[in-house]
């Protein structure tokens, strides 16, 4: 069964003035957009059409006969994730269990936000920061182009999108001003807590 082109959980206005909505009409409408267009056109006809995509995924990962289909399927899975990461009056601090969870595992919440801000601002080229949950202990990490951390048995708990696209429209180059912005304004730590299982 084809996959559609999930949504946005929020009007497109709704992340303004941080995120514009002419950059999500441009990051949802055509990039996110392509990317669903192009898995289908992969995996139509084939085994694949009829998998999960997070089946697909991990089922293709690190195969370098399948690497198109790994980046549009990682890719149209990334995007999704990472508009839920975003909210209308999000950002501030995070409470409760992610809270303590991010203490112990990082020192401190602003120690988390360094670390996070220096993996988004130092990811050579495209790709995306995220907050993952490895072997029972929170780390930071940053991928290349498509990759994500299902391909390597990570949870996801959190990310940013640091394509070009993602931010040129309101940022032109200022990469870590949008970063920031994201943490400060739009983080939905009620999804990140979700994604931890509290
Ligand atoms: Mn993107």
């Amino acid at each position: 069964m084809a996959l559609e082109l999930p949504a946005l959980p929020y009007d497109s206005k709704a992340l303004e003035p941080y995120i514009s909505a002419n950059t999500l009409s441009f990051h949802h409408g055509k990039h996110h957009a392509t990317y669903v267009t192009n898995y289908n056109n992969l995996t139509k006809d084939t085994p694949f059409a009829s998998k999960a995509l997070e089946d697909v995924i991990k089922e293709v990962a690190g195969d370098t006969s399948k690497i198109g289909l790994f980046n549009n399927a990682a890719q149209v899975w990334n995007h999704t994730f990472f508009w839920h990461c975003l909210k209308q009056g999000g950002g501030g601090t995070p409470t409760g269990a992610l809270a303590a969870k991010i203490a112990a595992d990082f020192g401190s919440f602003e120690k988390f936000v360094e670390e996070f801000k220096a993996a988004a601002a130092t990811q050579f080229g495209s790709g995306w920061a995220w907050l993952v949950l490895d072997g029972g202990k929170l780390k930071v990490t940053k991928t290349a182009n498509a990759d994500t951390p299902l391909a390597h048995g990570q949870t996801a708990l959190f990310t940013v999108d640091v394509w070009e696209h993602a931010y040129y429209l309101d940022y032109q180059n200022r990469r870590p001003d949008f970063v920031s912005a994201v943490l400060e304004h739009l983080a939905n730590w009620d999804f990140v807590a979700q994604n931890l299982g509290h």
